[in-house]
């Protein structure tokens, strides 16, 4: 999805400068802009820093569409928030509204899943393995797990209305790819964000300049790279 935008966007560029250097190469240069201009978009460089300018991992980061109305496609796959030496895995996981979530328990001691966050309320009583159907969320919005079993374990799906997202890299770096930046806000989120919630968005423009992000407050928890394996201690 987002991903493959990007690799077909890069593929571009390479195209554009190889076509550019005579002439005698205008066409397939037309043929790379129309393309350009059709399928993959503009990219948007996008960095998430803490107080001290250090790349903050694993933060969603997303583009919603404020001008116009946009259909949001149906989710091709199905999402995966697993259960592994009783961590959720991802911790955090980005989905778009609709998005069907498995949530398959891969550790050899059962697990009964929960969220009381309203309106994505939701419960998977004791298992192991894949023994109940996805999960449906029909709501944007922070979806909190636990596990009745393991007071510690905890997770996070960050419903989404858009089809643009991904999440930053151990640098603290993303990219996404709009048709058109001018229409879109981009959000970030995570649960070890403790900025105020509106300086956590931004209107694009035209220039497609870099975003960056600096948070003035203190990540809770505080910096260690990925978020894979944090549980309910850890933010105490
Ligand atoms: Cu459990």
């Amino acid at each position: 999805m987002t991903f493959s935008r990007i690799r077909t966007s890069r593929t571009t560029k390479r195209t554009i400068q190889r076509a550019a250097r005579g002439p005698g190469r205008l066409l397939p240069l037309c043929v790379t802009l129309l393309f350009s201009a059709t399928v993959s978009g503009s990219e948007i460089d996008i960095s998430v820093l803490d107080r001290n300018g250090k790349g903050v991992a694993d933060v969603a980061v997303y583009a919603v569409r404020t001008v116009g109305n946009e259909k949001l496609p149906t989710p091709v796959s199905n999402p995966v928030m697993d259960q592994v030496d009783r961590r959720f895995v991802p911790h955090l996981l980005v989905v778009q509204t609709g998005a069907a979530v498995e949530f398959p328990n891969s550790d050899s001691v059962a697990h009964h899943v929960y969220s009381f966050s309203h309106p994505n309320k939701f419960m998977l009583p004791m298992y192991k393995g894949e023994l109940h159907p996805p999960v449906t969320f029909d709501h944007s919005g922070v979806v909190s797990l636990g596990c009745n079993i393991h007071d510690h374990m905890l997770g996070y799906i960050l419903v989404v209305d858009s089809s643009v997202f991904t999440k930053t890299d151990k640098n603290g770096r993303a990219t996404l790819s709009v048709d058109d930046p001018e229409a879109y806000t981009v959000n970030i989120w995570s649960p070890r964000i403790r900025d105020k919630a509106e300086s956590l968005s931004r209107s694009l423009d035209s220039s497609r300049d870099p975003v960056t992000f600096s948070l003035g407050k203190k990540l809770n928890p505080p910096h260690h790279g990925p978020t894979d394996g944090n549980s309910w201690p850890d933010y105490q």
